[in-house]
């Protein structure tokens, strides 16, 4: 064999090869793309930090399981900070650039009211995993949310306060800056009106304040018995640290923003037996919730809140309602067609039941979630004065076609 044959030779085979590996190369689909854009910096990442491990989790977990009937999802996050700029550049950079599916986040209802509209004109579907605003569902037909309305958990959490510790006079707070505080506070005003609840004064601050001496001292002067406070884990911890510094041995009953065991070093032992509720709890012994408990457990060395839960429970509906969009138009129809996927991905999970660690949720038509079960929590600090858990008060089941709600103590504390 002469040289130049041999060259052909190993031309040809080489060549031969590369066609070997093609079609093995096209059959390994590009990862399917989900955004996720929540409070990596600023002072919500207390709830953020933790919905990025809830993505993690899940993004592990439906790929160990296959994906999208074999084709990987594939998590970018992009950091949406704690103001609304940086909530809607992450969602363009997702949309625009990252070519997402979907997005879940962002982490604010006040952040939710500036971004999804940007969603909205592209047509991305979106995920609310912490937006418990009114009129969050309602922001555009591309939003829905995992994280149910304080409609549903402001009243339940004081009507705990009344009847397991009797109070009678409150002083409720809000921050007024923020979306979410000023609707929840609405909604702790007209339930202590419906439940007889006197309320003595409604203060006000402003989720940048970083002094609350004269808020508190103003509080502590109308003599309430209970306090409510609707704010964000680092000022409304930082409000109940300086409340018992200054004296104030009533009940304090505590907002969404008061969902996160990453307020425990915020009001340290001071955050003992703030009674907040909750639209999740780790004990429920459910196959998804107990997989999801334990793969939380075994990273982060304690039990989930209700934050990485409801981030775990969003990309969930992602990957169920792509897996149900292949089987029924098949994925591969839409080739380039980006917009048509996203548009046909939102249509779906609008309609399917999720079997979730939240529980078995759905959707109404504008997004807003159906859920049936809440709990109230009371927070039991730990000697150290820095970790603690949320230790189960009550269980309270609101199927929507029940007219009443029913609710049975528990015992069980939530370890
Ligand atoms: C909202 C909230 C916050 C407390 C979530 C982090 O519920 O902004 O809607």
């Amino acid at each position: 064999m002469n040289r130049r044959k041999l060259i052909t030779l190993f031309l040809l085979s080489t060549l031969t090869l590369i066609m070997g590996m093609m079609p093995l190369h096209a059959q390994d689909p590009a990862p399917i793309k989900i955004g996720v854009a929540v409070a990596q910096s600023g002072t919500a990442s207390p709830f953020g930090v933790e919905q990025v491990i809830g993505a993690e989790i899940a993004e592990a977990y439906f790929n160990e399981k296959g994906g999208v009937n074999g084709v990987p999802i594939d998590i970018i996050f992009q950091d949406a900070g704690t103001d609304e700029n940086s909530a809607i550049n992450a969602f363009n950079v997702l949309m625009n650039q990252e070519n997402v599916v979907g997005i879940m986040g962002p982490t604010l209802s006040q952040q939710a009211f500036a971004a999804v509209p940007e969603a909205d004109r592209v047509g991305v579907p979106v995920i609310a995993p912490s937006n418990t605003a009114a009129g969050i569902p309602q922001i555009s037909p591309f939003n829905a949310r995992v994280s149910a309305p304080v409609t549903v958990l402001a009243p339940i959490a004081l009507k705990t306060a009344v009847e397991l510790e009797g109070v009678s006079r409150a002083v409720v707070i809000f921050a007024r800056n923020d979306a979410f505080s000023s609707s929840e506070t609405q909604l702790f005003q007209s339930a202590a009106a419906e439940i007889g609840l006197e309320v003595a004064a409604v203060l006000e601050y402003q989720t940048t304040d970083t002094s609350f001496d004269i808020l508190a001292s103003d509080a502590i002067g109308n003599e309430p018995d209970v306090i409510v406070i609707s704010g964000l884990a680092v000022d409304g911890g930082t409000l109940v640290r300086t409340l018992r510094e200054l004296g104030y041995e009533g009940v304090i009953v505590g907002g969404n923003g008061f969902n996160t065991p990453n307020i425990f070093p915020i009001c340290q032992e001071y955050c003992d037996g703030i009674i907040v509720a909750q639209a999740y709890n780790n004990q429920v012994e459910t196959d998804i919730n107990l997989e999801f408990r334990a793969l939380y457990q075994e990273r982060e060395g304690r039990l989930p809140g209700q934050f990485p839960a409801q981030a775990f429970t969003g990309i969930q509906v992602f990957v169920e309602a792509l897996i149900e969009l292949d089987n029924t138009v098949g994925l591969d129809s839409f080739a380039d067609d980006l917009a048509g996927l996203r548009s046909a991905l939102n249509d779906t999970l609008l309609l399917l039941e999720y079997n979730t660690p939240i529980g078995i949720i759905s959707f109404d038509p504008d997004g807003e979630v159906i859920q049936g079960n809440f709990y109230v929590a009371q927070v039991v600090m730990n000697e150290d004065g820095e970790t603690g858990t949320f230790s189960l008060l009550v269980s309270v089941n609101v199927m929507p076609e029940e007219a009443e709600a029913t609710e049975e103590p528990v015992s069980t504390p939530e370890a």
